[in-house]
């Protein structure tokens, strides 16, 4: 507190000091003879002479920073298959805009240096030259188009990839503040999935005959509770208001969770049986396409894998997409880069809120061998749902043998 005053006064003196100089520095002149804004030519050579200094200083501090932080060997080393095109754009991109900004200095240190001010030299005065608007407007102009030109060439490659019938599909989910992620799986397909079926206990909403029945009882028991506390607990009116719209909500809930009930009797919601639900840590299976299919509960946040180059916005009521193979397994980027402890992660790269620095996902890329492995090792969504029902093997069960088992609510 004091230090702040402390600092605010200093400021405000510094300031009162150098409006008292700049009278000095004018009356000084005024008793020299000569008006307070004359520059004298030494003063003007001096000026230009630090502009040029300034060219090489800056010119320096220029290539020092890049040697420093652009170098292939200080950057974040790529794991991926389309990252080796990413990382060339990016080169290409600042080569050309290296050039660009270091002509560009040159001239205006160089100019501002020799055209100085001289009693002598007169300033040439021309309104248009039509030659010169077209060379500077046709040169970046092309230049751009390459460079917008190869980017799109690369987003596409990306954005529309082949159908690759091998590829590995993974549900990204992304709330405040943490990530899941959803395998789809022996089926290859992931399970539908409704915000109107979130509970503690099912934070991706997965839609299945149990989940259905758990969340009905759920909401009926919520909505009981409103009702009594609509009755018994004398609300004043803006509580009032506050329980009627949340009874509102609860029962608009409800016929969403009656809807898919009744779906049930032509689709059987099976297909998230066998999705695999996960939370801290994911494996990856090295030289495959990975299909990352991408959700969020609440607010933006942004799926950032940077040793893979993926990055995609996670927009609430939007599925957003991205499909990328990883190239190196994390065995081999430890030996490459001479860190046993490293580890490829998933980051928010969209300020989200308060925790958000901390929103991130272990990742491990494994060979295939390994991956089939740990996969065989993870709990199926149907198995987490029903922990007394023993399931003999999620491949040998047929997704139409599948019971629909009524699950009373565990509250
Ligand atoms: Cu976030």
């Amino acid at each position: 507190m004091y230090m702040n005053i402390l600092l605010i006064l200093v400021i405000l003196l510094t300031i009162l000091t150098s409006f008292r100089l700049m009278k000095v520095f004018d009356l000084a002149a005024k008793l020299r003879g000569k008006e307070p804004y004359e520059i004298s030519e030494s003063e003007n050579n001096m000026n230009a002479l630090l502009v040029l200094l300034s060219l090489v200083g800056l010119s320096g501090m220029f290539f020092f920073l890049n040697h420093k932080y652009y170098h292939p060997a200080t950057m974040l080393p790529n794991a991926s298959k389309h990252g080796i095109e990413v990382d060339k754009l990016l080169h290409l991109n600042f080569v050309v805009i290296s050039i660009a900004f270091l002509i560009c200095q040159v001239f205006l240190m160089w100019f501002a240096y020799k055209y100085r001010y001289n009693k002598k030299r007169r300033a040439a005065h021309f309104a248009h030259n039509t030659k010169l608007e077209i060379v500077w407007t046709v040169l970046p102009a092309i230049v751009l188009v390459f460079l917008i030109g190869k980017g799109l060439i690369v987003w596409n490659l990306q954005m529309w990839p082949e159908n690759d019938p091998n590829k590995l599909t993974i549900e990204i989910y992304s709330r405040q503040f943490d990530w899941t992620a959803r395998f789809s799986g022996e089926d290859k397909t992931l399970g539908d999935a409704n915000f109107t079926m979130i509970s503690d206990d099912n934070i991706l909403g997965v839609i299945t005959p149990e989940t259905i029945d758990r969340q009905l009882a759920k909401c009926r028991k919520d909505l009981a509770e409103l009702d009594s506390l609509l009755k018994f607990s004398f609300p004043n009116k803006k509580k009032y208001g506050e329980l009627k719209t949340a009874r509102r909500r609860k029962n608009f809930q409800i016929q969403r969770v009656i809807e898919f009930k009744n779906q049930v009797k032509d689709k059987k919601f099976t297909t998230g049986y066998d999705d695999v639900v996960l939370q801290q840590e994911i494996h990856l299976p090295v030289n495959r396409t990975i299909e990352l299919q991408i959700r969020s509960q609440d607010v933006l946040h942004s799926v950032y894998f940077p040793h893979f180059r993926v990055q995609m916005y996670s927009v609430p009521g939007v599925q957003t997409r991205f499909t990328f193979m990883p190239i190196v397994t994390t065995a081999e980027m430890r030996d490459k880069l001479g860190k046993p402890t490293f580890d490829y992660l998933l980051l928010c790269n969209n300020v989200c809120g308060a925790a958000h620095f901390n929103m991130q996902m272990k990742i491990v890329v494994d060979t295939q061998e390994d991956w089939d492995k740990w996969m065989k090792g993870q709990k199926t969504f149907r198995a987490g749902l029903m922990p007394e029902v023993t399931v003999p093997d999620s491949a040998t069960v047929k997704a139409d043998s599948v019971p629909v088992v009524t699950m009373n609510n565990p509250h």
